[in-house]
């Protein structure tokens, strides 16, 4: 036992010393976004402060999530949008993103915010399909479809606002998709797929892209994502986790760990 004893130190040991040797810009983080945001007004009073215009079913967003590793960003939208694009002749929206926080227009419910009156989104992700091609009267499910993202720094002129069919009430002047210029610059590129949760009706879109080195250094992200009437519209912030105190807190776990088994050793 005495035996087993020292070698599990000396493991814990080593296994410290491999720690404090690894290059100390890893970092990893998750973040939930839950949909608590509403934002904006709907083009008909009825709807006014709904969290979803229309049908649940069709329009729902539950929830964001962002994984940040090291310059790496995938982040997923879960809906029920995504088996029944093309509803009402809308279509998949892109993913705006700012990259100097996130402060939206008002309080909470944030009925002001849209637009023009509230965070900036310096960067929009743009997909290489919205599902464009549908027919107006029908809708496609997308799950299993993939394909290339594009990454612009946005340019005010070229925002696209949330929109419908004539007759249709939506949720108005939030950003949903990003006009690209056939000249512009991709300042990032990326992938994208919709994925099946399985027992659940939200499916995912996950935007995934990588920044360049040092681009990110604990700040914080805000995100926004709707789908182009704005039925249901997401928005949050997600803070880049800091290398330093990542380092810091695994040497100071393993220090703890060491020392508690120091003790029983002694004991
Ligand atoms: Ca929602
Ligand atoms: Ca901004
Ligand atoms: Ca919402």
């Amino acid at each position: 036992m005495r035996t087993n004893r020292i070698v599990r130190v000396k493991i814990i040991e080593l296994f410290c010393s491999i720690i404090i040797l690894l290059p100390i810009s890893f970092v990893s983080a998750t973040t939930t976004i839950l949909d608590n945001y509403i934002g904006g007004t709907a083009s008909n009073n009825s709807w006014a402060g709904k969290d979803v215009i229309g049908s649940s079913d069709i329009f729902d967003i539950s929830q964001m999530t962002v994984d940040i590793k090291n310059n790496s960003l995938a982040v997923s939208i879960f809906s029920t949008y995504f088996s029944k694009v093309g509803s009402y002749g809308t279509r998949l929206g892109d993913l705006f993103i700012s990259t100097d926080g996130w402060s939206p227009n008002g309080i909470a419910g944030y009925l002001k915010d849209d637009f023009n009156n509230g965070e900036f989104m310096e960067l929009a992700a743009v997909l290489s399909d919205h599902g464009d091609q549908i027919d107006k009267n029908k809708s496609q499910n997308y799950i299993g479809k993939s394909g290339e993202l594009s990454i612009y720094q946005v340019k005010k002129e070229q925002v696209v606002l949330s929109n419908s069919e004539p007759g249709y009430i939506y949720r108005e002047g939030q950003e949903v998709r990003y006009n690209v210029d056939s000249a512009e610059q991709k300042f990032l590129t990326g992938t994208w797929s919709i994925e099946d949760v399985l027992g659940s009706n939200y499916d995912k879109l996950i935007y995934s892209f990588s920044f360049p080195d040092n681009y990110l250094k604990g700040s914080v992200l805000g995100f926004h994502w709707a789908m182009t009437c704005g039925n249901d519209t997401i928005e949050g912030s997600a803070q880049v986790p800091e290398p330093g105190s990542v380092l810091l807190l695994t040497c100071a776990a393993v220090g703890l760990i060491m020392k508690k088994r120091a003790v029983s050793f002694e004991n």
